[in-house]
């Protein structure tokens, strides 16, 4: 997938500012014998912030700026003047990132509304100068604390879809065709498997001027746990969805055993799938006559269902206003996703092996500074 550009899986490397040393500064003027210390504060090392922004869609961006660096605070001066400020990053990313360490998979943070901004990495703080030092006993502190040290991380940028409906379904089941058919969106339809190779999005227009979002991804088949098709890697993108429609063409022979396969390939990723709401589509139901279609009730997995044909049109309002009542059902709403590390099998290996290709020049040099500060 590496030409690609939807990109929902980068690898990079953020350093935050070290602080400023804080001054070692004693005053002097003339006809002013031991005018005491006066060394200042040293500038806070700058932040790493991360911030939603809903006109990006991927993070593709991210994948030619591996480095985001703040700036350094300055160290302070004599005469208690503070050193400035590091200057402070922002990493812009579309709303549904999640950051996770990249050697630990720890879960670090993520941001969800347009706007939201979070800190990702706090800057080193600065170092009081010797002025802060002076006491009764010790009045003349020759010595300043120095800055904290920069904090430098590999990181892992995931992007989950924020859709309300996700499809799941088996290749060549129908999927982009639905989506085609009651969207705006033009993904490509063909009947070979494996038509899509990443995730659409389209928003359904509902009655009254109200709509809901769709997520289209490619097809799972029996094994993508382990890696088979495309394996299990945009099923990331489902895991935000209020609702997961389930589509099995009509044809097929057992549509509860199908249901099946694919319920288990889902609890395979992330067992808290299995307590989202599901709706099953039975497609392509325009090849089959009534008859048919009533023998086939009387063998359905037990969740609401409906039979739909996007070519004839069949059934596909009804299908939006069961969509519609189990997206405003309240025990849908709930968003009930934890914050879980990042799974060993949900890595991205080609991007995880990406060598960022820095060579650390010497971080935390210059800590102690203005050592050598004229007396
Ligand atoms: N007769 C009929 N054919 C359909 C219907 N919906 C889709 N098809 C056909 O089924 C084939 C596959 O459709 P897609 O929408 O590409 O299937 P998909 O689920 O997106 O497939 P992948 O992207 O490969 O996972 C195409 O040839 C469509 O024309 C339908 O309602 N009736
Ligand atoms: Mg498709």
């Amino acid at each position: 997938m590496a030409e690609s550009n939807f990109v929902d899986y980068v690898k990079i490397l953020c350093r935050s500012g070290k602080g400023g040393a804080g001054a070692m500064h004693l005053y002097r003027a003339k006809y002013v014998p031991k005018g005491g210390p006066d060394g200042g504060d040293g500038g806070r090392g700058g932040n790493i912030y991360l911030r939603a922004n809903r006109n990006l869609w991927t993070l593709l961006h991210l994948k030619y700026s591996r480095h985001v660096f703040a700036g350094n605070g300055s160290p302070g001066g004599a005469n208690r003047s503070f050193g400035k400020d590091g200057e402070d990053k922002t990493i812009e990313v579309p709303c549904g990132t999640a950051v996770f360490d990249a050697d630990s998979g720890e879960f670090l943070c993520e941001v969800m509304q347009d706007g939201e901004e979070v800190v990702l990495l706090k800057g080193g703080r600065g170092g009081l100068g010797n002025w802060h030092f002076k006491s009764a006993t010790n009045q003349t502190p020759r010595y300043a604390q120095p800055g904290e040290p920069a904090v430098e991380r590999s990181v892992i940028l995931e992007l989950k879809l924020l859709a309300d409906v996700g499809l799941v379904g088996f290749p060549n089941a129908g999927k982009s065709t639905l989506l085609s058919t009651i969207s705006a969106a033009r993904p490509k339809i063909a009947d070979y498997p494996f038509t899509t190779l990443e995730p659409n999005l389209g928003i359904v227009s509902y009655r009254d001027n109200r709509s809901f979002v769709m997520a289209d991804i490619p097809g799972i088949i029996e094994g993508a746990s382990e890696g088979k098709g495309l394996g299990l890697r945009f099923l990331r993108h489902v895991e935000r969805n209020a609702v997961l429609l389930f589509m099995i063409p009509a044809d097929t022979d057992s549509i509860r055993k199908e249901y099946e396969i694919l319920l288990r390939e889902l609890t395979a990723f992330n067992p808290e799938l299995q307590d989202k709401q599901r709706v099953l589509a039975v497609t392509k139901c325009d090849m089959l006559d009534d008859e048919l279609i009533e023998a086939m009730k009387a063998d359905l997995p037990d969740v609401p269902v409906a039979f739909i044909s996007s070519v004839t049109g069949q059934g596909i309002s009804e299908l939006k206003d069961l969509l519609w009542r189990e997206l405003n059902d309240e025990k849908n709403r709930v968003m009930t996703m934890t914050h879980r590390n990042l799974d060993a099998r949900h890595r991205v290996e080609e991007e995880d092996n990406f060598d960022t290709g820095y060579v650390d020049e010497e971080i935390d040099a210059d800590d102690y500074a203005d050592e050598e500060e004229d007396w």
